[in-house]
């Protein structure tokens, strides 16, 4: 491995100061920095260090933390979710959950001085948030569905949580991976549906059967391996075929030899420059492959001709039965994935007392409880949390999703969550729509809220009008997910955000067939009318 101490002297300081002090020490300070207080703490480990533990330091609420959490394969089983919610409960008002964008949760309103206390409380119910921001390796996505559809290829949580335990050393932190040159996401997919993004991961698995070359027409189930997928303000890459592909019990194993070779060879001095596509374009992907092959001790085999991803992408809202016979699982919208903790105390008991207890979460940053019997399923369509959290809300709510934004997020240009409601709200009482429109929100080019892979994305942005710097919105359009997804390009730049929703209400009605509803009313008399003279 390369000696990262010895070569201070041509790095950026994150490294330098990863070089000094590995972020994952900070995990054995923690009753020190909690008697210590936020403000008297050593500012590199409050403002960074501590994400090593998933505890992310807020300048736009300084002394209020938020926690990312790890949650493999997006799941949790209601006592989890009733132990959030009740650290959440302790800081009333000032207390919120996000559900992100990689099927996981952020609490907010976290003191400093509860951290001993609250890591005990998630270690009895086996929850972690280490290593989850920062350089390391992100939560890893699974499909939403998976062990529930009848039609899926591969179950991916016990690969999901086998690569979560062997990154993180099964919740406790883990040296060998606590300092790559910058953040990794991965992803496996195990649905013909792309569920979980693919193309947006440094390291994505998705679905392809190989000829076995004995038997005629004998197939073996693996996956063909994406690499280099990334989002920055400076560049955003769909990933690329490694022209390499794995059977399952090998997942785990490319996982560590990617890593490996990234920690060791990926490029470190300059900050925008150190995802892992950066290496693979200095090296080429050839010699990328080797290095992988090296690290995993064997030849990895060609990719298969072609994946399986052939179907479009499912958003998992309403209400779906499951290939266990008499079961469904419900997905429920969570506007844009803002929870509170009396929420979070519902939708536990809901689980359970419908479902087997567990619960799930999407990139959409919705969620799906699973297990429901059909002798129980309509008792729980009438639960009143349905009126809020919908099976089946309007065209444009249903696909929204939102980055933090200015609320909490200090890189943001601009308020993102409450604008995107309000706007939406709107937008669906002028327009109706036919078939749902995907409109994806970030705060600033980090890209969190994806709005490249939208229909319609808006990125945050400042603009002048009347000579005044506003709030604004680079637009995005023709990202496409599921089957042949490809990213999508901005189109229009620098619309102040109070001019937007008429510029948005065009796009609909040219790009996505919405009819203004004054329009529609009077066609639809017109057409009533014919229809009454027809049958008369
Ligand atoms: Fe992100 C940094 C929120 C998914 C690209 N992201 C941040 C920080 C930590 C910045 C900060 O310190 O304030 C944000 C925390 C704000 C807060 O208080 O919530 C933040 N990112 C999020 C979340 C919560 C957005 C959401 O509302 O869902 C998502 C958390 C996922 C998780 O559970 O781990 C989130 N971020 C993403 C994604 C989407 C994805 O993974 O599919 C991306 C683009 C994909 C990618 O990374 O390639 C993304 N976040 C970034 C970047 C740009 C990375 C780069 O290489 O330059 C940053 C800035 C950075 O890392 O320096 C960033
Ligand atoms: Fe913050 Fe920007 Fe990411 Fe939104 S996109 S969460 S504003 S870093």
């Amino acid at each position: 491995m390369t000696d990262i101490a010895t070569t201070t002297t041509s790095l950026n300081k994150f490294e330098k100061f990863k070089a000094e002090k590995d972020g994952l020490a900070v995990k054995g300070e923690i009753e020190k920095f909690a008697a210590l207080g936020w403000e008297a703490m050593d500012e590199i480990d409050r403002d960074h260090r501590l994400k090593w533990v998933g505890v992310f330091f807020r300048p736009v609420t300084p002394g209020k933390f938020m926690m990312r959490m790890r949650l493999p394969n997006g799941i949790l089983t209601s006592s989890q979710m009733r132990t959030l919610a009740a650290v959440m409960q302790r800081y009333g008002d000032d207390s919120s959950a996000d559900i992100t964008t990689r099927q996981n949760i952020q609490l907010r309103g976290i003191r400093i001085e509860d951290l001993p206390d609250i890591f005990n409380r998630l270690h009895t119910v086996g929850l972690t948030s280490i290593q989850s921001g920062m350089d390391n390796v992100r939560n890893i996505t699974g499909d939403p569905v998976a062990g529930l559809d009848a039609d899926e290829l591969y179950d991916t949580r016990e690969v999901v949580q086998q690569i979560q335990d062997m990154i993180t050393n099964k919740g406790e932190g883990n040296p060998e991976f606590s300092n790559l040159p910058r953040k990794f996401n991965i992803a496996i997919a195990g649905g013909r549906d792309n569920s979980v993004h693919a193309e947006i991961n440094d390291l994505a698995f998705v679905p392809a059967f190989k000829e076995d070359g004995k038997e005629l027409s004998s197939r073996i189930f693996g996956f063909n391996i994406l690499v280099g997928g990334f989002f920055s303000a400076k560049r955003c890459e769909a990933a690329i075929p490694l022209n390499a592909w794995v059977s399952p019990e090998d997942v785990v194993g490319v996982c560590r030899a990617v890593l490996e070779v990234f920690r060791d060879y990926g490029p470190r001095a300059n900050r925008q420059k150190s995802r892992l596509m950066w290496l693979i374009d200095e090296w080429g992907l050839e010699k990328f492959r080797q290095e992988v092959e090296k690290r995993l001790g064997k030849s990895l085999l060609p990719a298969a001709a072609k994946d399986e991803i052939d179907w479009e992408k499912r958003d998992h809202i309403g209400v779906y039965k499951q290939k266990q016979p008499g079961l469904h699982y419900v997905g429920l919208h969570i506007p844009v994935g803002r929870l509170y903790a009396e929420d979070m105390f519902e939708i536990a008991r809901l689980a359970e007392v419908y479902g087997s207890g567990e619960i799930r979460f999407t990139v959409e940053q919705n969620i799906i409880i699973p297990n429901i019997p059909d002798s129980r399923l309509a008792t729980f369509l009438t639960e009143p949390l349905l009126e809020r959290f919908s099976i089946d809300p309007g065209l444009l709510t249903r696909s929204l999703v939102s980055c933090t934004g200015a609320q909490f997020c200090n890189f943001a240009l601009i308020e993102t969550k409450n604008r995107a409601l309000g706007i939406i709200k709107a937008l669906e009482a002028e327009l109706i729509l036919t078939a749902n429109v995907r409109i994806h929100w970030t705060g600033c080019p980090n890209s969190c809220g994806q709005p490249q892979v939208a229909d319609i994305g808006l990125m945050g942005t400042k603009v002048r009008k009347n000579g005044k710097a506003v709030e604004g919105v680079d637009i995005y359009m023709g990202g496409k997910v599921g089957k042949d997804a490809h990213l999508g390009a901005c189109v229009i730049k620098g619309i102040p955000c109070e001019d937007l929703q008429p510029i948005l209400q065009n796009l609909l009605i040219e790009h996505f067939g919405a009819k203004p509803r004054q329009e529609a009313l009077v066609t639809n008399s017109l057409v009533s009318r014919a229809q009454l003279t027809v049958n008369n």
